[in-house]
């Protein structure tokens, strides 16, 4: 049977700028923390990505042809500070003002976050989230932004501030790659939800008429089995990755028993609980009163079993099906149930998973009005035909059958009675991944990389028809 969308449904493709913008050195951008890291491991380089830099308009052109709505940017911060303060880069400035002059030429609506993952080099290397010069000059550079780009309506604070911190100082995959850190990944999460809070409060103070929202990593957690030692697994994995951050941006107070599954896996670990000030907490409150919406990026479940070992994590950036290991001392260990599907990299596809963290926020997190998926769809290994020609257009229909189910999950949710308002395919056109390079393929369309060629994959014919009659059908 088809399902239907509300007929104000926003269809969106996501990117972020340094996975699509390339130009990591041109027209006085300063250095990331990425920039040094990649060059240290040897495997990919950032640039070309996608040239967005230089070809937004063709993709924002395609985007207008196949019913993409609207379009999730990030300012690269380093384009504006090129030393994330102080002077200003003009041409930064002006390449974001192009860019939403051609979102809005060809009627795509951005929506625009202020840090996804690429903090200026200096303050990274200031203790990135853990110092406060970091926390400061980013209030400073958000409070310059609205002022800059009144044509923007919808802004993101911060893109998943728990998967970056759990990146950098759990599982180490992310710079400066530490591992079994608890108390800092709680400590960078906390920070961040009170930045990000006090921007939320500065933006509302500036009365400005847009939107603003945050962007939270939501995989849903589950028991492996009923025993009530999995159970506690489960939950204490939710803590690390969901429920401490959902309580802090949209409760706007962290429930004592989050803070004690927090406490437990600290103490576990002979760590320090991360410290919070009264005056943090209480903009924590205000902020949750006044945020305008929470993006949701959902692509896979996990599944959480007891264990009492070593923590143990082998990340799978290769594609190597079956090569990942999750264990972490004083939570559990991930193992997924024998008839679930998996992507070459290990990614449960369990539509069902997006329906629930849906209804959580719906159930349990009643003061945030609105809520957008924000990332949503599946890395494949594609190439282009032998024979392709302009024009060509490029089978996906393993994309296709994943989007159908998820989006399917998703109106589920909607006739439930979660308010949500629309959809972001992660991603608009092939792009770099942190982790994966260039191998992993997301897009609606597909980039030749040496000659940065765009071809429409037949998901982005689906695509159109879903945003033109709203209707999924099977
Ligand atoms: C999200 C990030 C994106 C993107 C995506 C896919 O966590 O916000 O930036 O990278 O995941 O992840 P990956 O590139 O590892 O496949």
């Amino acid at each position: 049977m088809s399902k239907t969308l509300p007929e104000d449904f926003l269809m969106g493709g996501a990117t972020a700028a340094y996975q699509v913008e390339g130009a990591t050195k041109e027209d006085g951008k300063g250095a990331v923390l990425w920039d040094d890291f990649l060059k240290k491991q040897g495997r990919f380089s950032p640039d070309p990505a996608a040239d967005f830099y230089h070809r937004y308009d063709t993709d924002l052109a395609l985007s207008e042809k196949y019913g993409v709505q609207a379009i999730r940017v990030s300012i690269a911060w380093s384009r504006i500070f090129p030393d994330g303060a102080g002077a200003v880069e003009p041409r930064g400035v002006d390449y974001y003002h192009k860019l939403f002059a051609s979102c809005k030429k060809h009627g795509v609506e951005p929506f625009v976050t202020l840090h996804h993952f690429d903090t200026p080099e200096r303050l990274h290397l200031a203790g990135d989230w853990l110092s406060q010069e970091m926390l400061d000059d980013f209030v400073a550079y958000a409070k310059f932004c609205f002022k800059e780009f009144p044509e923007v309506k919808y802004w993101i604070t911060i893109n998943e501030p728990t998967s970056m911190a759990i990146q950098q100082y759990t599982s180490g995959s992310f710079p400066p790659g530490e591992t079994g850190r608890f108390d800092k990944t709680f400590q960078a999460e906390h920070n961040q939800m009170v930045v990000h809070a006090k921007i939320v409060n500065a933006y509302k103070d500036m009365n400005l008429g847009g939107k603003i929202g945050i962007v939270h990593a939501l995989q849903t957690v589950y028991p492996y089995s009923d025993s009530k030692a999995d159970k506690h697994a489960a939950d204490l994995q939710d803590a690390l990755e969901n429920r401490l951050y959902l309580d802090g941006t949209l409760a706007g107070k962290y429930a004592p028993e989050t803070l004690a599954l927090v406490k437990e896996i600290l103490d576990s670990n002979n760590q320090k609980m991360f410290s919070s000030t009264p005056e943090e907490l209480a903009e924590l409150e205000k902020a949750a009163h006044q945020l305008d919406f929470v993006g949701v990026n959902n692509y896979f479940s996990k599944w959480l079993r007891e264990y009492h070992g070593d923590s143990e994590t082998v990340h799978n950036g290769t594609g190597a099906k079956g090569s990942s290991v999750a264990r972490l001392h004083g939570i559990g260990e991930e193992k997924k149930p024998d008839n679930i599907e998996t992507t070459d990299w290990d990614w449960a596809i369990y539509p069902r998973g997006i329906h629930d963290i849906l209804m959580r926020i719906h159930n349990d997190y009643p003061l945030v009005p609105e809520i957008y998926i924000t990332e949503n769809g599946i890395g494949l290994k594609e190439s282009l035909p032998a024979d392709a020609k302009p024009g060509t257009v490029i089978a996906d229909p393993k994309r296709i059958d994943y989007l159908k189910k998820y989006l399917g999950a998703v109106a589920d949710a909607i006739s439930e009675g979660a308010n949500v308002k629309g959809y972001f395919i992660w991603s608009l056109q092939d792009q770099f991944s942190w982790t994966n390079g260039y191998s992993k393929r997301y897009g609606l369309f597909f980039v030749d990389f040496p000659t940065q060629k765009r071809y429409v994959k037949q998901s982005a014919v689906w695509f159109k028809q879903v945003s033109d009659t709203h209707l999924i059908s099977d």
